[in-house]
């Protein structure tokens, strides 16, 4: 037998939900399968292709629901979970039972393994770690912007080469190793380690360019990445240059699109007013409350600025 997971690439979650499920799965319904994984983005156009269906058992985790009836299982906690509400009526009329959805979740990891105990009797205590740090990482819950900037522990290691690997086949080496090996020991295969030098140079790049290009207006922090090239960035690098700030709005450009992020700061004081996945989806893009992001298409980078100028003013206020 062969099962598919399609999961949400280059985040934590995503790819601890897909070992979580893997074990899950392989231990409770499908013993002598292979497992297979393939990474999904949000992007501006579709999301899921006819072939991405393509095991005997498919399983989405951390990422958009699919109407598609060769789908088996599915696991998500975004608010933005439903691409139309066609699809929100379709789910809701699900009699497999094995579709499940639960906004209030921080990770998906923390949701599959309640879920996989409460339902279905399955436990994985050599997992208890990774599904903790699912938690803190999706749900933002450090202590400090210090301690996420600094990355000392193997989880945030771990975070960085995730997000910032690429192509899939990095993460789904490392989804195959969390399923068996502890956080520490993953971070010190040579492979990754070499892999995660790098892009903590490229970290403390990120830095700099964000310090000298990043301003801070009525609480929220806004650069612009597009002439620097800087894909992506560590979500926390804004507060931990601006700490009196309550939002960050940004704009960047990758290969396949053109990202507006917006985000908010976790150790702000006065309780946050926004519900950024709101927000976004007035623009056609999503996320959580606390933080969300719009995919525009590639060179599409007017509209994006434009977007993300309306969306400061806003959170401003
Ligand atoms: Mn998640």
């Amino acid at each position: 037998m062969r099962a598919r997971v399609l999961y949400h690439d280059h985040c934590f979650d995503g790819a601890a939900s897909s070992a979580f499920v893997t074990r899950f799965l392989r231990e409770k319904f499908y013993e002598n399968t292979d497992f297979f994984y393939r990474g999904l983005a949000h992007r501006a156009d579709q999301l899921f292709e006819a072939e991405y269906f393509d095991g005997d058992v498919n399983v989405i985790v951390d990422f958009k629901y699919s109407p598609d009836p060769r789908l088996t299982w599915w696991f998500d906690h975004h608010q933005s979970a439903f691409l139309s509400p066609e699809d929100a009526e379709h789910f809701r009329h699900d009699t497999s039972g094995r579709k499940m959805f639960d906004p209030s979740y921080r990770s998906c990891t923390k949701f599959i393994a309640t879920v996989a105990r409460e339902k279905y009797g399955f436990e994985a205590p050599d997992l208890e770690d990774l599904v903790t740090w699912a938690d803190i990482v999706d749900g933002a819950l450090y202590e400090s912007a210090e301690s996420v900037v600094e990355m000392k522990e193997p989880a945030m290691k771990l975070t960085l080469v995730i997000e910032g690997a690429k192509g899939s086949e990095v993460v789904q080496k490392i989804i195959r190793a969390m399923q068996t090996e502890p956080l520490a020991a993953i971070v010190q295969e040579p492979e990754i380690n070499a892999l995660y030098e790098k892009l903590h140079q490229d970290h403390l790049h990120t830095i700099d360019v964000i310090r000298r290009e990043g301003s801070c207006e009525g609480g929220v922090i806004f650069f612009d990445l597009v002439a620097s090239g800087i894909e992506g960035y560590n979500k926390f690098i804004p507060y931990y240059l601006f700490p009196d700030s309550s939002y960050t709005v940004s704009v960047s450009t990758s290969s396949f699109r053109t990202k507006v992020s917006v985000g908010s700061n976790p150790w702000a004081r006065p309780p946050l007013q926004h519900n950024l996945a709101t927000i976004c989806e007035r623009y056609g893009g999503g996320g959580h409350a606390k933080v969300g992001a719009i995919s525009f298409p590639i060179g599409a980078v007017v509209e994006a600025r434009k977007a993300a100028a309306e969306i400061r003013e806003e959170l401003k206020s």
